[in-house]
């Protein structure tokens, strides 16, 4: 099971809703996006790589105080951070640091998923500016899982196929 966490409006469902569409072999439409609505509870989606499955379960941002409680049994942990949102990087921050301090985690693999690259600066971050603010360096070399990155957006499919690939690699199973 791979969970898919980060604080309210960061773009998980959109997220999963373009990786059904990229895997499905349709196109993703920049200007039909699908809606989303504030997730209440939790969203699970079962993602299909061939042969092999990818189970996905997205927790809603203002569960956050009870995420814990879906941790057990996970393998692997999505954590989507909103590059056009400043204001809530230091909340982000405390929830990663929280979830990647967790015992039931200890052992996961995990994808900080930098999201909304579409969104420039000023209003946006870059890559180099969110990674110094949370002291990304810091939280890769101290913490005991392994750390991968990486950057997309969800609205115009960009680096949708590098998190395809993180999830077919290490997430999916036959
Ligand atoms: N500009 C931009 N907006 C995005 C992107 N991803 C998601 N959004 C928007 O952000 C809002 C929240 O998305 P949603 O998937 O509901 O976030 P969640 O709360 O993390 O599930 C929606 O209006 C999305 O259309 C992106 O890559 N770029
Ligand atoms: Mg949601």
């Amino acid at each position: 099971m791979c969970l898919l966490l980060g604080v309210r409006g960061v773009g998980k469902t959109l997220l999963l809703k373009q990786l059904q569409a990229v895997l499905s072999g349709e196109q993703v439409n920049q200007k039909e996006t699908p809606p989303t609505i504030p997730t209440v509870g939790t969203n699970l989606v079962t993602l299909k790589f061939g042969k092999k499955t990818c189970t996905v379960r997205e927790l809603g941002g203002c569960m956050a105080p009870i995420w814990n409680s879906y941790f057990k049994g996970v393998t692997h942990l999505i954590f989507m951070i909103d590059l056009a949102h400043r204001q809530q990087v230091a909340a982000s921050c405390i929830e990663l640091l929280n979830s990647l301090s967790s015992n039931d985690l200890q052992e996961v693999r995990v994808l900080i998923l930098f999201n909304k690259i579409d969104i420039e600066v000023p209003v946006g971050m870059t890559f180099t500016e969110i990674s110094s603010i949370l002291r990304l360096d810091d939280i890769m070399s101290t913490s005991p899982q392994t750390v991968d990155v990486l950057h997309c957006s969800a609205i115009r499919g960009d680096g949708l196929s590098e998190v395809v690939q993180w999830l077919e690699t290490h997430a999916s199973h036959n």
